[in-house]
């Protein structure tokens, strides 16, 4: 990678990596895609303020006119949150957006990669992609995120609320599985669902102690494992969606996707949208409250490293 023409690192974040001190990656394409406007944008200065406040540098990451960018500023943040031609960049689509000149938010996928790249060891997202279930008759190939191969060959430290609700939860833990992708639960004995706490798929790893959870994350990293360790926060409790309500709006949710004719990279953003309007706001505001949580969590772990 040439940094002179395709990475642009904030001197506040290249200062911090420079001398170890603890650094937590953000992804973009939360705010670009997975948000209504304007919550994006108070969810974007909510995610930097408890990565400060915990003790860590926070490094949003994105692509912007046609340059990769590790910590932005308000206006490339405002871009993000408010422009329509804001792309949504997988790892594959990194080299054709910056090739154009676009601006993109970037997924789990793309900013593990980005991140790990420049020496990043944290990177605080609300659920990883995964395995899509299948639309009522549908026997087509199935939808499975990049998130989950970049895992698989990402040195990195992901803290995450489980895969999102939407997705097929037991598919997708057992693509982890197959990945060697590494899995700790904090505070939980179960894989998170994301919009609420319990999947009912239990976890090898698991415990309550911040040490010890720091000590795994380090072992990790410091074994060079080729892929990720995911560590598993559960959603804020008085936020969370019940377990039922949820199935029935993301029923729901998948069947508008379908009649729309909906595929590819808009699935997720429409599902979380549909869900939001369905359940009156509340997966959003879960949804805040767990990315604000792994935010805090992934700073406190870079802190203790
Ligand atoms: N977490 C959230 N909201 C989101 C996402 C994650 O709380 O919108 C994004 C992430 O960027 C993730 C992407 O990588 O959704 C998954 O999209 P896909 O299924 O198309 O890979
Ligand atoms: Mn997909």
């Amino acid at each position: 990678m040439n940094p002179e023409r395709h990475l642009f690192i904030a001197p506040e974040i290249a200062a911090a990596l420079e001398r170890k001190a603890p650094v937590v990656a953000l992804e973009s394409s939360i705010i670009a895609h997975g948000f209504p406007h304007p919550d994006n944008l108070d969810l974007a200065g909510a995610l930097t303020t408890a990565v400060r406040q915990a003790g860590a540098t926070p490094a949003m990451i994105a692509i912007v006119a046609g340059r990769i960018h590790v910590g932005l500023n308000e206006k490339d943040v405002l871009h993000l949150a408010s422009a329509r031609d804001v792309a949504k960049c997988s790892t594959r689509d990194i080299a054709p957006l910056i090739a154009a000149g676009r601006t993109a938010g970037t997924t789990v996928a793309a900013t593990a990669h980005i991140a790990a790249r420049i020496g990043i060891r944290l990177f605080a997202t609300g659920g990883i992609g995964g395995v899509h279930r299948h639309f009522e008759g549908d026997q087509g190939p199935p939808d499975v995120s990049a998130d989950l191969l970049e895992l698989s060959r990402t040195p990195i430290a992901v803290v995450t609320s489980g895969a999102k609700s939407i997705l097929d939860l037991p598919a997708t833990l057992e693509m982890l599985e197959t990945y060697g992708v590494g899995m700790i639960g904090f505070g939980t004995r179960e894989f998170p669902a994301f919009h609420t706490p319990s999947s009912g798929l239990p976890l090898a790893f698991s415990t309550d102690d911040p040490a010890q959870l720091a000590s795994v994350v380090r072992t990790h990293l410091d074994l060079g494992l080729p892929g990720a360790l995911l560590v598993c926060n559960p959603p804020p409790a008085e936020l969370a969606l019940s377990r039922a309500d949820l199935e029935g709006w993301i029923v729901a949710a998948m069947a508008e996707a379908h009649a729309a004719g909906i595929s590819g990279g808009a699935v997720t953003p429409y599902l979380l949208g549909a869900l939001s309007r369905l359940s009156k706001g509340a997966s959003v505001r879960v949804n805040r409250g767990l990315a604000i949580a792994n935010a805090e969590v992934a700073a406190r772990i870079a802190a203790d490293l």
